[in-house]
């Protein structure tokens, strides 16, 4: 007997039907438990799950357990699981509108990036929908600001330096800033400081707390650069087939973890950044020669984008200028 008409046979015998077969999604995450991207996530797990009747269960496989981040994004693409979550930067070489999550200078206060993401959000949908995708939510982090054994007053500061960078625009800000890019995921940031693999880093105060750079890192500098994102999204084939209900529960568990999210990064950027502190870091400004010259660089990343992304980059960004 195969196996389809084992489990029909089984079904009968226990008096159920297929019909209410209950969907089972797994869902990998990039970060760690501690990290409030993984606990947006598993509020909008646990609200689908409580609130389906039954009928669909999210798991959560955070940290990269299930699927290492480089390959998430592949993994509910070919339907290996079923809906996924990525720091959009990362997938910066696909199209140039992931690149965009992680300019800066561009939206740097919370206020400014929540337009950005407005102004953005279709384009970002529609890119997601050519590889059957779509988006569920978006969650930021706090604002990225540079992480230094030593205080930075200027560029030269950071000559030579090896910079860690998590995303082809990270990259490039790197090589612009002087600096020679390192690619380490967050879970080896401790270790490649240690290692002396990196020198500098760019990253929210929260992955500081989250990875205690108290332990091996000096100086935070609030440069304030930009204000990424981490993005929910599903396989739109696996989510059509849902009833109505279903689909109303999910979407309603995204509307509520976007809003948390981004609640949590406002406050987090306060917190967290008031954690480096406590902990004995130095925290301080950036001095005005730092923030024009970084600024300058932003100006330059921004024309870049806009000429490698063309008339629909510029309508993204004449949109969220004319908000
Ligand atoms: N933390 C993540 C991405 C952005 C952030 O603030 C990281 O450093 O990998």
């Amino acid at each position: 007997m195969n196996k389809s008409l084992l489990l029909a046979g089984l079904a009968l015998c226990f008096g159920t039907t297929t019909a209410f077969a209950a969907d089972k999604w797994d869902l990998p995450t990039p970060y760690g438990d501690g990290t409030h991207q993984t606990q947006v996530a598993r509020s909008f797990a646990d609200e689908v799950t409580a609130n389906s009747g039954g009928k669909l269960t999210i798991k959560i496989h955070s940290g990269g357990s299930l699927i290492k981040h480089p390959e998430i994004y592949r993994a509910v693409k070919s339907r290996q699981v079923q809906i996924g979550e990525v720091f959009i930067g990362r997938l910066g070489n696909n199209n140039p509108i992931y690149k965009l999550d992680n300019i800066p200078f561009l939206a740097t206060d919370f206020d400014s990036a929540e337009k950005l993401y407005k102004a953005s959000k279709a384009a970002l949908n529609e890119e997601l929908g050519k590889d059957g995708l779509m988006l569920l939510y978006t969650s930021p982090w706090p604002a990225q600001d540079l992480y230094s054994n030593k205080p930075i007053n200027s560029l030269a500061d950071l000559s030579g330096l090896k910079m860690r960078a998590y995303s082809p625009t990270t990259s490039r800000l790197a090589d612009l800033m002087g600096t020679t890019p390192v690619n380490i995921p967050f879970s080896d940031v401790a270790q490649a400081f240690t290692t002396n693999a990196i020198d500098a880093m760019v990253t929210s105060p929260s992955t500081g707390v989250n990875s205690q750079s108290w332990d091996y890192i000096s100086h935070f500098t609030t440069i304030n650069a930009w204000i990424p994102k981490n993005m929910m999204f599903v396989h739109k084939k696996l989510f059509d087939r849902l009833d109505d209900a279903t689909k109303d529960v999910i979407l309603t568990a995204a509307a509520n973890a976007e809003k948390k999210g981004w609640a949590l990064g406002r406050k987090l950027a306060v917190e967290h950044t008031n954690m480096l502190k406590e902990n004995g870091m130095t925290v301080s400004p950036p001095s005005q020669k730092l923030d024009a010259e970084l600024r300058k660089i932003g100006a330059t990343m921004v024309d870049e984008w806009l000429s490698e992304a063309g008339a629909s980059g510029k309508s993204v960004v004449d949109a969220y200028k004319a908000m």
